[in-house]
């Protein structure tokens, strides 16, 4: 609105100057018909940006200049707590949001993220684009939300430290660890035996550079654009978890859009998606090495000690019964019995 009113204004005095007040310049001034903003949480360099840039510029093409899609990385309009509560009144029409995250607000969101249920990428996709997702975006429907059919990945979340490697489930004893606001990975650390602090993403840096907490736990992509490196010494692949991000619009704003509009933002949106997958799959593969050479120390844990450890309390029977014995059904189609 002001860019598109400063241009006009600009161009009126460009009028002024030369005599020719007028209407040719309000033409010229023309703008989108849709004007809508997608928060998120991540740097700009990460691929879910450079994806959504890309999606945003053919979907200007392809709807004739009628759609801008206004991109805010990096928590720019607020945290994630913030920016879902902006979402849902409509401040923000589009947002991506962790399932761990969202489930705040419906809580069968987080199931994928149940500790150490998927082995590889191949099971989650089989998961997220199968039975479990269709399963959680119905889910989502209910609250009013549209959820995209594509989930893009965050990917399997690892644990940093500034002060130890996590070698066992004795190391996470007593460890302070920052988590996102979530039910599920404060649940989950608790029965490791750790304190979970729920801080949002974009306070993680100062927390982790404070030492408010002495880790984290997030996909290597992340340590790396996030640079928590920084701040943290070791890096220990417990693969706990897979996240993924949740392509979301406010229900209102969706619907208003014409048809046409609604059919090519969703195609070039789920295109992107499956684009940042690949991306961000593959950085999570690579990206080890160039941490290493940042200074982060590495290893590899069994996870079974872990999950033994989760076993021994009631953290799956009591999720599985959260979640209720449907969408319970729907994970272990996937993942293999679990409770
Ligand atoms: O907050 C996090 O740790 C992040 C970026 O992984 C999520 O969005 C859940």
């Amino acid at each position: 609105m002001l860019v598109s009113r400063r241009h006009f204004l600009q161009a009126g005095s460009t009028a002024a100057a030369v005599g020719l007040v007028g209407a040719p310049y309000v033409a010229r001034a023309q703008q989108a018909q849709f004007t809508y903003k997608y928060a998120n949480n991540l740097p700009e360099t990460h691929p879910m940006n450079i994806r959504a840039k890309e999606a945003a510029a053919a979907i200007k093409t392809e709807t004739g200049g009628r759609f801008d899609l206004q991109i805010f990385p990096s928590s720019q309009l607020g945290s994630d707590t913030d920016t879902l509560s902006q979402l849902r009144s409509g401040g923000v029409e589009f947002f991506t949001l962790s399932g761990l995250i969202l489930a705040t607000l419906v809580p069968a969101a987080s199931i994928n993220g149940i500790g150490f249920a998927f082995p590889d990428y191949a099971t989650v996709w089989k998961a997220m684009d199968g039975d479990l997702g269709a399963y959680v975006r119905k889910q989502i429907a209910k609250a009013n939300l549209y959820a995209m059919d594509a989930i893009w990945d965050n990917g399997f979340r690892q644990t940093t430290t500034s002060t130890k490697p996590i070698n066992g489930p004795d190391d996470f004893r007593g460890f302070k660890i920052r988590v996102p606001p979530s039910p599920l990975l404060t649940s989950m650390f608790k029965a490791l035996g750790a304190g979970p602090t729920s801080i949002n993403f974009n306070e993680v840096y100062s927390s982790l550079q404070t030492k408010v907490v002495e880790g984290q736990e997030n996909p290597i992509a992340l340590v790396e654009v996030a640079k928590l490196y920084e701040v943290q010494k070791y890096c220990s692949l417990t693969n706990h978890m897979w996240d993924g991000f949740w392509f979301l619009a406010n229900r209102r704003a969706w619907e208003r859009l014409p048809e046409d509009v609604r059919t090519i933002v969703a195609k070039n949106i789920n295109a992107a998606g499956l684009k940042e997958r690949e991306d961000t799959e593959k950085l999570n593969a690579t990206v080890q090495k160039e941490l290493t050479a940042k200074g982060l120390v590495f290893n590899t844990p069994d996870p079974a000690p872990f999950r033994d450890k989760l076993r021994q309390t009631d953290f799956y029977t009591q999720w599985k019964g959260k979640y209720g014995d449907e969408a319970w059904s729907h994970l272990e189609k996937y993942a293999g019995k679990l409770a």
